[in-house]
């Protein structure tokens, strides 16, 4: 997809650092009437994008708006082919039931959908995902690997190592991973992903890996039951956080682990994964659909599978469940 007007002009003025452009200067650069620049310029200021005007001199970007539209996150994008399509939405029912739908329309590998807002964000086995107002990341990315099914599971992990390490380039946090789909900082949960899958008996037609990071919460954001396991990067670090830096970010370490999953195997990733995680060597409870059991976290195999020993000494492999962390 080509880089829009707008996108040209907010880059143009973000790559002069404060220093003014003329209207002149931006109207021969993008080839369009001086009208139009003004015209562009006074849309900017509309959505919220902060510009001055030095008078002889030229226009000033002070000031970007705090949002997650399709510009903000293409202006730090450094991927191939993730995020060159981006559906944003004010408000939605949620990003995962969206992108679900666009990927049965067909819509191409790497498309995002995003939103600032959720009314009906969900998690695993359809509970519900708090996604408050400008304050998270609610995002879903569709891919369309060249993969059997089989290999689509570990797509969970990949994304979560690339979330974790877009955190730790963005902030002062390294946060740790607890199998299979959980970040967490000082023990609360930071992020959440939702992998799902639309595939043929042989084929892979598409993964959607729908992420919840929350990023500038405050206390306030967490009132209920949630005071107790959630946590926000600003909660963790007083900083607010640019949430389309991090979302440009994740993107990018998505694409990379996931080009690296699909040429070198799991293995690499595996190795990238241990050194965030926090489940492996601890004795934890594993509550599958079925039954609850308890034992030595020990390992995740090849595929991506917990591997638990039993007090009995027999190792089982547990491909979805919740985990608690047990106090030895
Ligand atoms: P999960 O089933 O592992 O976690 C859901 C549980 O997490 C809830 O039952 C609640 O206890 C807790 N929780 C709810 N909201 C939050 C929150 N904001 N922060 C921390 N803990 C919370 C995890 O499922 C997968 C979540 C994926 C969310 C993304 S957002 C974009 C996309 N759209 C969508 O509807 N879901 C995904």
């Amino acid at each position: 997809m080509s880089i829009s007007i707008k996108e040209r002009i907010i880059s143009r003025l973000q790559a002069a650092k404060g220093d003014p452009i003329s209207g002149q200067a931006l109207a021969e650069e993008l080839e369009i009437s001086r009208t139009m620049v003004w015209k562009y310029l006074k849309g900017l200021g509309e959505e919220g994008y902060e510009i001055e005007a030095i008078k002889k001199k030229g226009y000033i970007l002070k000031q970007m708006p705090d949002t997650l539209a399709s510009e903000r996150i293409s202006l730090h994008l450094e991927t191939k082919e993730l995020g060159k399509n981006i559906i944003y939405y004010p408000v939605c029912d949620s990003t995962q039931t969206i992108a679900t739908n666009k990927a049965r329309e067909g819509v191409a590998h790497g498309t995002l959908v995003v939103s600032e807002e959720q009314t009906a964000g969900r998690g695993r086995l359809d509970r519900s995902w708090e996604s408050s107002a400008g304050k998270g990341i609610w995002m879903s990315l569709i891919l369309r690997p060249n993969i059997s099914p089989q290999f689509a599971a570990q797509f969970t992990l990949v994304a979560a190592v690339a979330i974790a390490r877009a955190i730790e380039d963005t902030t002062t946090c390294v946060p740790s991973i607890k199998w299979p789909n959980d970040l967490l900082i000082n023990g609360k949960k930071v992020t959440g992903i939702l992998t799902e899958l639309q595939s043929d008996m042989d084929r892979v037609q598409a993964i959607i890996i729908g992420m919840g990071i929350n990023v500038n919460q405050t206390s306030e954001s967490f009132e209920g039951p949630l005071e107790s396991i959630a946590t926000s990067l600003k909660l963790e670090t007083g900083e607010h956080v640019d949430r389309a830096l991090l979302a440009a970010k994740v993107l990018f370490y998505l694409e990379k682990y996931s080009d690296m999953y699909i040429t070198l195997g799991f293995e690499p990733i595996k190795l990238i994964w241990e050194s965030y995680n926090c489940t492996i060597g601890n004795r934890i409870r594993a509550t599958t659909l079925r039954d609850t059991i308890e034992g030595l976290a020990i390992g995740i195999t090849n595929d991506g599978a917990l591997q638990l020993q039993l007090d009995n000494g027999e190792i089982k492999g547990i491909y979805s469940a919740d985990i608690d962390l047990l106090k030895i």
